[in-house]
């Protein structure tokens, strides 16, 4: 049965509704237009209504069903603007998600490697500047002025309207050389960081790489020191068996100086692919510290020796994990990285 009654006070009920929440906007819906609801049912009895009455109540209940309608949009509107556009506060009690964590790049783990051992030895850790001034790469390291290395061909100058003596450093012997101004004797020091030299890139050689050079200087510091140091390093670096050679070399910042290599570890001297039949693998340069450089840095010869060695830290990342072209390190191919995820 449907009268002006029954319509008026839905209407008035309608009116009056209220919601705290999207779950009670649901209940008001189902109440009224649900399958058993007020409003659904009177339009059931529709079929009861006179027919000269039709359409005076068609459009009452129309009307009625609008108007419930637009307050159920009214009062969703206001719920969400009272939670926030996410619905209700997110449980914190809930575990949080999982960040997936990252790895660290294979030069980053042979560079701390190769720092630790020298910690354990008792040097320090010094960085310096990667754009660099001609003093503190060449002249303080006794490279005469027609050094090849001085060349455009071999490093990269920075053009620069002032001076034409700015460049990217090509080895961190730079470094060094600032801690000689900076630090009082005695010295021991290692130095890692990126270095620039003008060469093309292939699976040997890059234009960027990373070394690690030390310096030690004190009173009565001998080629014995330098030949023992190396080999302790070595054998932390490759295992307890390892064995050293040393073969004469030059350098301008060292006097005598050597070329170090490892015996390969892979076929233990016997000779394989990797050592290219040998039995040893070349791993560093090294010598005794020239008198000249300690002259130019302020430092007396007749009182202090020192020495030095440089190292490339891909080339010993690729004989640690038998990585046969460079370019790996640098590309950053994902496939490549996530082989070292789990090391260390
Ligand atoms: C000062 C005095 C001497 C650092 C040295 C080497 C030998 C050496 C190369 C290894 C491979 C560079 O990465 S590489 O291409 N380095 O062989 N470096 S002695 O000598 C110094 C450094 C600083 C003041």
């Amino acid at each position: 049965m449907i009268d002006d009654k029954i319509i008026e006070d839905l209407q008035k009920q309608i009116d009056e509704l209220k919601a705290a929440s999207q779950q009670q906007v649901e209940e008001i819906r189902v109440k009224m237009l649900g399958k058993k609801g007020e409003i659904t049912r009177l339009f059931e009895e529709f079929r009861t209504v006179q027919a000269d009455q039709k359409r005076l109540y068609g459009q009452k209940l129309n009307t009625l069903k609008n108007n419930m309608l637009s307050k159920l949009e009214a009062l969703k509107a206001s719920v969400e603007n009272q939670e926030g556009p996410k619905g209700p506060a997110e449980d914190l009690t809930l575990p949080g998600d999982r960040m997936p964590l990252g790895a660290r790049h294979p030069i980053s783990i042979v560079r701390e490697e190769i720092l630790s051992i020298f910690k354990k030895f008792g040097y320090s850790v010094a960085e310096g500047p990667e754009i660099e001034d001609d003093w503190h790469v060449f002249s303080a390291l006794n490279f005469p002025p027609e050094h090849p290395a001085r060349d455009m061909q071999d490093t990269f100058f920075i053009n620069n309207q002032t001076a034409n003596n700015i460049l990217l450093r090509t080895h961190t012997s730079s470094v060094q050389v600032r801690t000689m101004e900076s630090q009082s004797l005695p010295i021991r020091v290692v130095c890692p960081g990126r270095v620039f030299r003008n060469e093309a890139i292939s699976a040997r050689a890059h234009c960027i790489f990373h070394q690690v050079e030390g310096l030690y200087i004190d009173k009565n510091v001998s080629f014995a020191d330098l030949k023992q140091s190396i080999l302790l390093f070595a054998q932390e670096m490759f295992g307890a068996d390892t064995k050293i050679r040393m073969r004469p070399s030059y350098f301008p910042f060292t006097e005598p100086s050597a070329e170090v290599d490892v015996s390969c570890n892979i076929c233990k001297g016997k000779g394989c692919s990797i050592c290219k039949g040998t039995g040893w693998l070349e791993i560093l340069g090294c010598g005794m510290v020239d008198p000249n450089v300690l002259i130019a840095n302020g430092i007396d010869p007749e009182v202090y020796s020192g020495f030095a060695f440089g190292m490339g830290i891909e080339r010993i990342a690729m004989l640690k994990w038998q990585v046969n072209d460079l370019r790996h390190y640098f590309e950053n191919d994902v496939r490549f990285l996530r082989e070292f995820e789990t090391v260390i």
